[in-house]
Order: C-alpha cells, then structure tokens, then sequence
C-alpha cells in the first residue's frame, strides 16, 4: 500500500503553495454532457450506438440527453465564471462537426463550438479542447483496428484547426488511448464493444499515429495555440514480493501506461518481457517512420490520474475499475482491491500517494524530454443527492479534490519525488455530473449536480470549495 499524509490543507494554504501560474480548470467530455444527438446533422457515434445494443449500459440510458449541456452550455459557463476558473477543458463531437466521418465541417455543428468558444472568451476563461474522446462515426467500420482510422483524425485536426485555431488556447489530440483499447477492444466494457485481449493492440498504434498525424496537421494549419495529448496514468502496486506479482505489475504498467507514453515522448515502444513470447512482437516490427509521425515535439503532456492499480499473477473473476468482463478471466494477471483503503462511488482506491507516484514516474522515466504537465482529469463520483435544504454536501469529494492537489504539489515541489516536473495547471473531472460511459447516470463526478430529468443544476460543496481555492489564490497575490 501506498503511504497517504493525513494533514488536511486549507484553500490559503493550498493557494500559496500553487506555482506562478498554475491554471484550475474542469473538464468535460462532449459525449458525456451533451444529448441533442439529432440536432442539425450530427450522425450516429459508435457510443450511441453501443448504448442502443442490449445490457451495454448499467441503467439502460443513453447519449440522446445526458446533462443536456448543447441547450444549456451558456449556464455552464455562467457557473464556470462564478467558479472563477481559469480554463474549461471540452471536447469535439466528432459526429456533431463532420458528420458520416467524412467532408468539411458541418455548418450546424461549427456553428455551436463557435457559440461556446465565443461565450468562454466573453467570461474570460481559456479553451482547451480535446479532438478525440472515445465518440468515432460509426462509418469507420472497424474502428481503431483500422489504420486509417489514424489519417481520418489527423484530417479532422486540419480543419478543426482552420476553423477554431485563432481562439483555442490548448489543444488535445486524443484522450485516453489506454482505455479505449483496454475497455473498447479488449474487454467489451465500452464502445464498440470488443474483447479481443492482446488482439486490440493495433489499436494502441493507431491511435498513437492519429496523435502523431493530429500534431503535425493543427502545426500546418498554423494554429496559435498549444499542443499535446492526455494519457491516464495509474502507478501499479505487485500484490507481493513474489517475482510472478512482480512480472504481472510490470506487464500491467507496460500495457496500461509505458506503452502509450514511451513512443509519444521517446520514439520507441517498450521492449516486452520474454514470457510474453510474441504477443507483443508487432510493436517490433513499427516502422520507423510510424515512431517518427507519432514521436512528434509537444508543448505539454496532459495526464490524467484516479487510481493506482495492485496487480497480482493468475486470472481472477473477471473485475476491472470499470466493470465486470469474462475476457478479464483469460488474462495471466488480477487486478486487487486494495485492503483497508477507502473508495469512491465506482469502488475505485482513495490514494493520493498513487497521485505522487504516478508524477514521480513521469519525471524518473522521462525527466528532461517530458514537456510541461497539466492535469487534465484528476476527480471522483460518490452518490451526491440534492438535500432537503436544496444543497449538495459532498464532503468526500472535497476531501479528496484536496488532497490529491496537495499531495501532487507537494511531489512536484523543491526537495519532493517528482521535483523537477513541470506542473502547470489541474483540471477537475467533471465540471458537473453526466454520463459515465457503460455506467450510465449512476455515477456522479460533478463540482455541480445535475438533476438528469429537469436537467437543473445546483453548485456541490465542492463547487464551494474550488471557489474559495481559486479567490485565496487570488488574495494571496
Ligand atoms: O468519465 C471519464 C472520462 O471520460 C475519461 N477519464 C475517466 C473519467 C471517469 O471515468
């Protein structure tokens, strides 16, 4: 287990240690908050229609609604500006902008990101804008098995970066390549619903070349702004000292994090343990041309952090951090839960020592090529509901917003483990509550509830909280 400080930090005391500069934001995902998947001529996602098929969503909903946000996107940014954010990191509905997968861009669907971009520059708050989250055009038929697949994202950078460059501060390639592997391909927990174990890899490259191709055509299309790519990063834990848990750990972390990591930021991939035989051996056999597309110079690496992993050697019952799946059962590796440690509404570990060492990674595995960092997601859900006196009082996320930023502060700080990384902002995951994915409405990570049938909102205790970091920040200036 990993050791967590206990000393809870004030929001002064928080606010003196954040870096000249520092940026606090939310974040949000596009199919997540949305709904209005008919508006204009916005075309089917391949998670609309996962969420059509048959027991795919835990409560049988779907992306037709959600938090509503495509009608009520000027209250957002209305609760963003009394938050007193510095940025909001959304992303592209891919379908909404260029519907079918091919084209130009959609008048309608431009229209609308350029309505929210206009909004966010009148409330003074910096766009950071995310290409792809996980919403392909169903028209691409095997998805990110398919390499092309790759040019269609890097085609979509090029005219999104044409259209919006001049008022985007930030740009994300990709968001999460591992989970859209492990859940998408592998597992068959998210869209489109494949559980090919080690037969999704293709899809790690693929992605990886859209993130190399998606640079390469906002840099010709001269966009302004900044470039990088969000990772999720989860520090991995052997359940002993036993050199099976051992192996397992180090094959968890090559799947899950270097594989991801090592290409974008050193050009190569991992070299895979010889017990693997030659489940891994395409990665061998990447051209080198591929490495140098995906290898490209970035302005920041946006890291996501939730949880740290315990791994040991031997198939289990088939549990993941998001969900159940048979396929988990013919892997050579568990994932544990980790005794005596609390957890969120998903069941996922409360360690923000895992936050420490996922940043203490970063920096002794890619100290001076890794770019300046954001935070891009860093959150929790837990079963907030509204109180008879109309308030949220989550304080579990409170507590677990704070000390999760404090302990990454404290990493990244003259004399900490990570001392040296560059941390340059955090962005809460999420701004409000919306659709988990496979977990539908039932769980809720927001800074503000939202009532799913009226579509209300109202600020959480924690959405409070933030707002006193960011004014002590202000005052201590
Ligand atoms: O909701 C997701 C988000 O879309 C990607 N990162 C993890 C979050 C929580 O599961």
């Amino acid at each position: 287990m990993l050791a967590d400080a206990t000393a809870a930090a004030t929001p002064h005391a928080l606010a003196r240690a954040l870096p000249e500069g520092f940026v606090l934001g939310t974040a949000t995902a596009a199919a997540q908050i949305e709904g209005a998947t008919t508006a204009g001529d916005r075309t089917s996602s391949v998670w609309d229609r996962f969420a059509a098929e048959p027991d795919r969503i835990i409560d049988g909903s779907d992306t037709s609604r959600t938090a509503d946000h495509y009608h009520r996107f000027a209250e957002d940014i209305g609760l963003m500006r009394e938050l007193g954010a510095d940025a909001y990191r959304f992303s592209f509905s891919w379908t909404r902008v260029q519907p079918g997968g091919s084209g130009g861009l959609s008048r309608e669907g431009a229209d609308f990101y350029d309505r929210l971009l206009d909004r966010l520059h009148s409330a003074g708050i910096r766009p950071f804008a995310t290409i792809s989250h996980w919403d392909l055009p169903v028209e691409y038929p095997q998805g990110w098995l398919d390499r092309d697949t790759a040019q269609r994202l890097g085609d979509l950078a090029g005219l999104l970066g044409e259209r919006f460059g001049d008022r985007i501060d930030s740009w994300i390639t990709i968001n999460e390549p591992a989970t859209v592997t492990l859940n998408g391909y592998a597992l068959g927990l998210h869209a489109p619903g494949h559980s090919l174990l080690f037969d999704a890899l293709p899809t790690v490259h693929h992605q990886l070349l859209g993130h190399g191709l998606a640079v390469q055509a906002l840099r010709a299309a001269g966009v302004p702004g900044r470039i990088g790519i969000t990772n999720t990063h989860s520090p991995v834990i052997p359940a002993s000292d036993s050199p099976e848990d051992h192996a397992m750990a180090a094959l968890f972390d090559l799947v899950h994090n270097r594989i991801y990591a090592d290409p974008v930021l050193l050009g190569r991939y991992p070299e895979a343990p010889d017990f693997l035989g030659d489940a891994l051996a395409a990665f061998d056999e990447v051209p080198s041309e591929d490495l140098a597309q995906i290898h490209q110079p970035l302005d920041f690496y946006g890291l996501n952090y939730y949880m740290p992993t315990l791994v040991a050697a031997g198939a289990g019952e088939g549990e993941s951090p998001d969900g159940t799946s048979a396929a988990m059962a013919d892997l050579p590796f568990r994932l544990l839960a980790f005794e005596g440690v609390p957890t969120t509404g998903f069941g996922w570990p409360i360690q923000p020592a895992g936050f420490a060492r996922a940043l203490t990674e970063m920096q002794e595995r890619y100290g001076d090529v890794l770019p300046p960092v954001y935070i891009t997601e860093n959150g929790a859900s837990f079963p907030d509901e509204v109180g008879p006196d109309g308030t949220v009082d989550d304080t579990e996320r409170v507590a677990f917003l704070r000390d999760h930023l404090a302990a990454a502060l404290a990493a990244v700080a003259p004399g900490g483990p990570a001392e040296g990384l560059d941390l340059r902002g955090w962005f809460v995951w999420s701004l409000m509550d919306n659709w988990e994915w496979a977990a539908g409405f039932t769980q809720r990570f927001g800074l503000v509830h939202v009532d799913f049938t009226t579509g209300e909102r109202t600020p959480k205790s924690s959405f409070r909280w933030l707002q006193q970091l960011i004014a002590a920040r202000a005052e201590a200036r």
